[in-house]
């Protein structure tokens, strides 16, 4: 794709016309007309009312040269007229967010460009969804307790889209407080959620990222009694509940298929329902690193991107945020660790008392083991945290050769393949020995 319009009239507009009536011009859209016969142009100028009319007659006696040189540097089909208008409208907040969007909708995404398709089945129940949730009074939707980032992302843009529609949502899951976690406290979209406890059975209701229903914690039966209750998930363990079943375990995360789903609808992505679902992506995949990771997870990145994700502001705040102190947990757990042999896995602990003398909570730990994992001596790596009520949980991750999920159920607990966890009572010694044998 060559440059806008807009990027090159600004570029002239700066350099090239030397009208000293001319003041610091900002232009903020280009609307062309469908046929192209003609375009707006909207800007801005630093100034008093004097300076605007001057900058205006400057404008317009330029016209005929700025539009011979956009004919000659964008390539298009007719060379439209060019109109300068003042954008006196409050240039701030909502105002700036929606040129910005007007922008990417009518020039950025690249000409062709579709999201790839699903299989038919999944289809044909997305398009069920879609009549339901059309010709819906109300929406209720919920995500799975302790929600991650796909969860997240993939509720708040579907609460985003309908909202935009003018079709009452309530989002939410099963939290004390339902708030947004510190890590996604970014995302937008957050000012739509409403409690557990003021949930009300809605007219159709859509569970996401939720491979059973039990994963709605206490908005179960609430969501069981709405007209409709559409199941909208990515994992291959999916019990298939509810009425519709949009589930594809081709989908990386939840996220991607709620962008087939709003981009079916013909939603307009919004920069911050793509927000949402990049921040459920990028999540869902470890950063495009796992195994889920398809050219369609590429495609809809790609997508997202085209229209206003800020991929390195996105990063930072999921990746660059710990707090100060999650260093010195990090530090004590890495310190501590230990290559044990046969069988060969990476072990280490944090007791409650190093949390005491740190100041964090259980929460504060969760990522500590993708750094203890990390190495090449060991396939398996077993972290131990004491918990508040003295109990010891277990974390397994492996890198493919081991079952450590299976491990897991062993021990009393659960979880996935590769990664899985588990409770143990009694002092860490025994806990330790304990793990040793079930690994053996
Ligand atoms: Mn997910």
């Amino acid at each position: 794709m060559g440059e806008s319009i807009r990027e090159v009239l600004g570029e002239l507009i700066q350099r090239r016309v030397k009208d000293p009536r001319i003041g610091f011009v900002t232009i903020t859209a280009v609307r062309p007309t469908p046929d192209l016969s003609k375009a707006q142009v909207f800007y801005t100028v630093l100034g008093d009312e004097r300076e605007r009319t001057a900058t205006q007659a400057g404008l317009e006696s330029a016209t005929p040269f700025l539009r011979s040189e956009v004919g000659r540097r964008v390539r298009l089909k007719t060379l439209p007229e060019l109109e300068f208008l003042l954008d006196d409208a409050p240039v701030k907040g909502q105002h700036v967010d929606s040129i910005i969007a007007e922008i990417h909708r009518t020039e950025s995404p690249a000409p062709g460009f579709h999201l790839p398709p699903l299989a038919p089945d999944v289809e044909n129940h997305l398009m069920r969804a879609i009549e339901l949730i059309e010709g819906a009074s109300s929406i209720g939707i919920a995500c799975h307790v302790a929600p991650d980032g796909d969860a997240l992302g993939s509720l708040l843009a579907l609460a985003l889209a309908l909202n935009e529609r003018g079709i009452p949502v309530t989002p939410t899951w099963d939290g004390d407080p339902v708030a947004l976690p510190a890590q996604y406290d970014f995302l937008p979209g957050s000012d739509l959620l409403v409690q557990t406890n003021d949930f009300r059975p809605p007219d159709v209701a859509l569970a996401v990222d939720c491979a059973t229903a039990e994963r709605l914690g206490r908005l179960e039966e609430r969501m069981k009694k709405a007209k409709a209750l559409v199941n909208i998930d990515h994992h291959a363990s999916n019990t298939k509940f509810g009425a519709v079943k949009v589930i594809d375990e081709t989908s990386s995360s939840s996220a991607e298929l709620v962008l087939q789903l709003l981009a079916k609808m013909g939603a307009e992505i919004t920069p911050d329902i793509a927000t949402c679902l990049y921040t459920g992506l990028v999540t869902d995949t470890g950063r495009f690193a796992y195994a889920n990771v398809t050219p369609k997870t590429h495609a809809a990145a790609s997508f997202l991107i085209q229209r206003g994700v800020k991929i390195d502001e996105i990063s930072q705040k999921l990746y660059e945020s710990y707090r100060f102190s999650y260093l010195k947990v990090l530090g004590r757990v890495l310190d501590r660790a230990t290559l044990e042999s046969d069988p060969t896995f990476v072990l280490s602990y944090l007791s409650k008392k190093d949390r005491e003398a740190i100041g964090v909570t259980m929460d504060d730990t969760d990522d500590v083991i993708d750094t203890l994992r990390a190495v090449r001596e060991s396939d398996v790596t077993c972290l131990l945290k004491e918990r508040d009520d003295g109990k010891w949980k277990g974390s397994f991750r492996s890198k493919g050769a081991t079952n450590v999920g299976a491990v897991a159920k062993a021990l009393g607990g659960g979880g996935h393949d590769l990664a899985a966890g588990f409770e143990l009572d009694g002092p860490l010694e025994s806990a330790i020995e304990t793990v040793r044998k079930a690994l053996g």
